[in-house]
This record gives C-alpha cells, sequence and structure tokens, in this order.
C-alpha cells in the first residue's frame, strides 16, 4: 500500500475509536487530514462529536467539510486528542513539529485525557533524533537565543546543526506568531533532560519533544495495523 493508504488506515483505526459525544483534539499534518475527511463522513453520517484544532490549516478543512469545533476555551478538556507525529520511540515519546503546529498540538495533547498517535509504522525509530528537532522561539533576539540553546545543547554533550526554518526567502511564521528552529541532533539519549534543557531558555516557547503525552500509537504497515501502548 502506498504511504497515502497506510496514513488512511492508521486514521480509520483511530476514528473507530471516536463515539458520539466525544470532545476531539484534532492534529495537524497530511494523517491528522486523512482523519479528519474520514470525521467529516461520519459527521455526515450522524456522529455528535466537536474538535478543537490544531492549526488554522486544520481548523479550516474541518470547517469545509463540516466537522464542529470549537475554541479550547470554550472546551477547555477533551477527552482524546488524535494527532500524528513525525518520530516514535518504544516509549511513546514523539518529536513533532513538522508541519509547524506543536505550540498548540502540544497544549491540546496536554488538555487531553488520552492521545491516540496515528502514523505510518516507518515514523517508529529505537532513538528519537535523526528527525531534526523543532523548536518554536519567540524571536526577540533570535541569535541570542540561537547561542543559549546552542549552550545548554553542549552542555548535555549534544552539538546540535540549527536552522531557521524558512519559507521560501522568508522565516517560517507559525500561526502564534513566532518562528521556528530545526535543531538536528542525531540522537537524543536522554529526551526528559533536554526538554527541561531547552524550557530552561528564555527565548524558547516550546518544543517538539513529546514526552508522557500519548497514551496510544495506531501504526500503519503494509502488513496492517498495530498498537503500541505507554
Ligand atoms: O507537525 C506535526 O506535528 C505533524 O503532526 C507531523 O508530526 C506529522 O505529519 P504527517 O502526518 O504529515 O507526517
Amino acid at each position: 500500500a502506498d504511504m497515502q493508504e497506510l496514513k488512511r488506515q492508521a486514521a480509520k483505526a483511530a476514528l473507530d475509536r471516536v463515539e458520539d459525544g466525544m470532545r476531539l483534539g484534532i492534529g495537524t499534518g497530511s494523517t491528522a487530514e486523512a482523519f479528519i475527511r474520514l470525521l467529516a463522513e461520519r459527521v455526515e453520517g450522524g456522529l455528535g462529536i466537536v474538535g478543537v484544532t490544531t492549526s488554522e490549516r486544520s481548523e479550516a478543512l474541518c470547517r469545509e467539510l463540516g466537522v464542529p469545533t470549537a475554541t479550547l476555551e470554550a472546551v477547555p478538556q477533551l477527552d482524546v486528542a488524535i494527532d500524528g507525529a513525525d518520530e516514535l520511540d518504544g516509549r511513546l515519546r514523539l518529536i513533532k513539529g513538522g508541519g509547524g503546529a506543536l505550540l498548540r498540538e502540544k497544549i491540546v495533547a496536554a488538555a487531553s485525557d488520552r492521545m491516540l498517535v496515528i502514523a505510518d509504522a516507518s515514523k517508529q525509530v529505537e532513538t528519537l533524533g535523526d528527525f531534526p528537532l523543532p523548536i518554536e522561539i519567540n524571536g526577540f533576539g533570535l541569535i541570542a537565543t540561537f547561542l543559549a540553546i546552542q549552550k545548554a545543547s553542549r552542555a548535555l554533550g549534544l552539538d546540535p546543526d540549527l536552522t531557521l526554518r524558512r519559507v521560501g526567502e522568508e522565516p517560517f511564521i507559525t500561526d502564534s506568531g513566532h518562528l521556528i528552529l530545526d535543531a538536528a541532533y542525531g540522537r537524543i539519549e536522554d529526551p526528559e533532560a533536554l526538554s527541561a534543557a531547552l524550557h530552561s531558555v528564555p527565548g524558547v516557547v516550546e518544543h517538539g519533544l513529546f514526552l508522557g503525552l500519548a497514551t496510544e500509537a495506531i501504526l500503519a504497515s503494509a502488513d496492517g495495523v498495530s498498537i503500541l501502548k505507554a
């Protein structure tokens, strides 16, 4: 099966877990969009849910397809967040943010009782870090923050290449008006230590290490769908 079909299979398996009356966190990215499209069909068939989206992009797709949405202010506690991932390890620790939505994704995941990750099985790795870690920064004093992240990383024996994410020539701006640095760590042996170190840098708003948030992963491969539990 091709990649799009694998994403669709993972999304369908997640949809089978959605019950009438649920309050959903709705993720961002191509796998999350496959989920939104399937969810829209069930809503058309009478499924009564409400979704809090994690990006303007997902919000627009939900509006276009008639999936009822609400703000997190209006619905501050969610039953389950359903979202993709760029990498996940065997303990359901994730790297997210490839789509630039990590801040709202993490806030929504934290406001949810459970988090279901949907992905093609190739996203599972032994050790996180091959995918460059997205770090959302305020942008005031960009170089100062860049240097502080390097210093905090080196204190842990890590020395990442940091790249400012751009769209063409222009810096990428997130839905919250921030910038993103992509940090190529290569291998992150101690994600918890790195998470704490990055949060200690004042200009860092959030980063793409999702630790202790995912409760289950639905992984699709040519052999079918497998479930990974925390
Ligand atoms: O940006 C994100 O966090 C997305 O969820 C990303 O991690 C997964 O995107 P994909 O489903 O398009 O691979």
